[in-house]
C-alpha cells in the first residue's frame, strides 16, 4: 500500500511536469486546439521518456563543436581556449623566426580532440587564424577566413546533396567565431569593423576584449559601452541577435547578455592557491587574478554563453540560419544556370559583392 501511495504521488508529481502550458513551436493553430494537457489525461503516459532517449543516443553518438577564434598574434587566443576547455587544446605560441615573420599571411590551422565529460563526448575542433591582422596592410586579410567558413558549407552541401548520403554528415561548420580586441581603451579599429561586417554575415561572432587585466575597471566599462555603440554604428551582427530569440524567455535571457557584450576576458594555464583552493589565475605583483571569478573579469560569462548554455543554440544558428542562407543562394546560383553545382568562388555566401572593396 505504502508503495503504491508513492507510485501515485509520483505521477502527480509528474503529471504536472508533463503539463503543456505554451503551443509547442512545431504544431500549426488549429494542431494547437486539440492539445491534450496531463491533467485530462487518465494516467501516466511516459512521454517525457523521451528526454532520457535523446539523451542516450547523444551520449552515444556524441557531437561536434567547432570554434575559430581570430584576432592579432599574442592576444591571448590560444590560452584562452584552453582555459576554456580546461586543456590543452590550442598551442600557445613560441617565437617564430625572423623569416616566418615577415612572409607572415593568413592561413587557417585546424585542430580536434575528443573531449569526454561524465560520458558526454565532444569533438572540438579549433580554427586557427594565425597571420591575422599582423601585417602592415591588412587589406583584405579575412579573405581566407571568409573562404574556410564558406567552404566547410560547401562540403556539408554536397554530402547532403549525394544520393547515398551518410548517416551522420561530418560538420566541419564553424560553429562560432570567437573576435578578440586588443584591450586599447580606445575604439574599434577599422580592421575590427571590416572583419566584423563580413564575418557577421556568415557565422556567429562573439567579440571579446583580450587581455582585460590591462584595463582598469573605468577603462573596462567606457570601452566596451563605446565598442557597444560602434558595433550598432556600424551594423555589426554578433551573436546572439535580435531576430534569432525564438520567445519572450529567450529575449530576457539574450538581452542580458547583449547589454554585457563584449565580455572582458583573463585568460591562464596556471592554477594557483587562493584561501586552501585551487584557481585559474594569473600572479601578479598585487595579488591573483582569478579568471573564473566574476568580481575580477568576465570569463565565466563568456564560458557560460559558449558552453553551458549556449553552444545547442551556437549549433542551430550555424545550421539554420548561416548555412541555410548560404545553401538557398547556391542552389538559386546553379538553378540559375542549369549545372549541378557551380565551382565555388570567393563571393559565394557573402551576401553583398560590393562588400569585396577594403575601407583599410
Ligand atoms: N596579461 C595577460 N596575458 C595573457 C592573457 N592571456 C594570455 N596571455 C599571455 O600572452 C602571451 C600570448 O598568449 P597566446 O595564447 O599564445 O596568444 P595567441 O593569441 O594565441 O598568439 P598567436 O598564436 O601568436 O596568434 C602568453 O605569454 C600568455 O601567457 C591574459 O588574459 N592577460
Ligand atoms: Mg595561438
Amino acid at each position: 500500500m505504502e508503495e503504491e501511495k508513492e507510485v501515485m504521488e509520483e505521477r502527480e508529481v509528474d503529471e504536472r511536469v508533463v503539463e503543456i502550458e505554451h503551443p509547442l513551436p512545431c504544431l500549426s493553430e488549429s494542431d494547437t486546439q486539440r492539445i491534450i494537457k496531463g491533467r485530462d489525461l487518465f494516467g501516466y503516459v511516459g512521454i517525457e521518456a523521451v528526454l532520457d532517449q535523446m539523451r542516450r543516443k547523444t551520449m552515444k553518438a556524441g557531437f561536434e563543436f567547432n570554434i575559430m577564434v581570430v584576432g592579432q598574434s599574442g592576444l591571448g587566443k590560444s590560452t584562452l581556449v584552453n582555459t576554456l576547455f580546461k586543456s590543452k587544446v590550442s598551442r600557445k605560441s613560441c617565437t617564430p623566426n625572423y623569416e616566418e615573420k615577415i612572409s607572415k599571411t593568413v592561413h587557417l590551422q585546424s585542430v580536434s580532440h575528443i573531449i569526454e565529460e561524465k560520458g558526454v563526448k565532444m569533438k572540438l575542433t579549433v580554427i586557427d587564424t594565425p597571420g591575422f591582422g599582423d601585417q602592415i596592410n591588412n587589406e583584405n586579410c579575412w579573405e581566407p577566413i571568409v573562404q574556410y567558413v564558406n567552404e566547410q558549407y560547401e562540403k556539408y552541401l554536397k554530402e547532403e546533396l549525394n544520393v547515398n548520403r551518410k548517416k551522420r554528415i561530418p560538420d566541419t561548420r564553424v560553429h562560432c567565431c570567437v573576435y578578440f580586441l586588443p584591450a586599447t581603451g580606445h575604439w574599434l579599429r577599422p580592421i575590427d569593423v571590416e572583419f566584423m561586417r563580413r564575418l557577421g554575415k556568415i557565422v556567429s561572432i562573439v567579440p571579446v576584449i583580450a587581455k582585460a587585466d590591462t584595463l582598469t575597471l573605468d577603462e573596462r566599462l567606457e570601452f566596451k559601452q563605446r565598442i557597444r555603440q560602434d558595433l550598432q554604428a556600424n551594423g555589426i551582427r554578433v551573436y546572439p541577435q535580435k531576430e534569432y530569440d525564438e520567445d519572450a524567455e529567450d529575449r530576457i535571457l539574450n538581452d542580458k547578455i547583449r547589454e554585457n557584450i563584449p565580455f572582458a576576458v583573463v585568460g591562464t594555464d596556471k592554477e594557483h592557491q587562493v584561501n586552501g583552493n585551487k584557481v585559474l589565475g594569473r600572479k601578479t605583483k598585487w595579488g591573483i587574478i582569478e579568471v573564473e571569478n566574476v568580481a575580477h573579469c568576465e570569463f565565466a560569462h563568456l564560458r557560460d554563453l559558449l558552453i553551458r548554455s549556449h553552444l545547442q543554440d551556437l549549433k542551430d544558428v550555424a545550421h539554420n540560419i548561416h548555412y541555410e542562407t548560404y545553401r538557398v543562394k547556391r542552389l538559386n546560383e546553379s538553378n540559375a544556370n542549369g549545372v549541378a553545382l557551380s565551382p565555388l568562388t570567393l563571393e559565394n555566401g557573402t551576401l553583398e559583392k560590393s562588400d569585396t572593396e577594403s575601407h583599410l
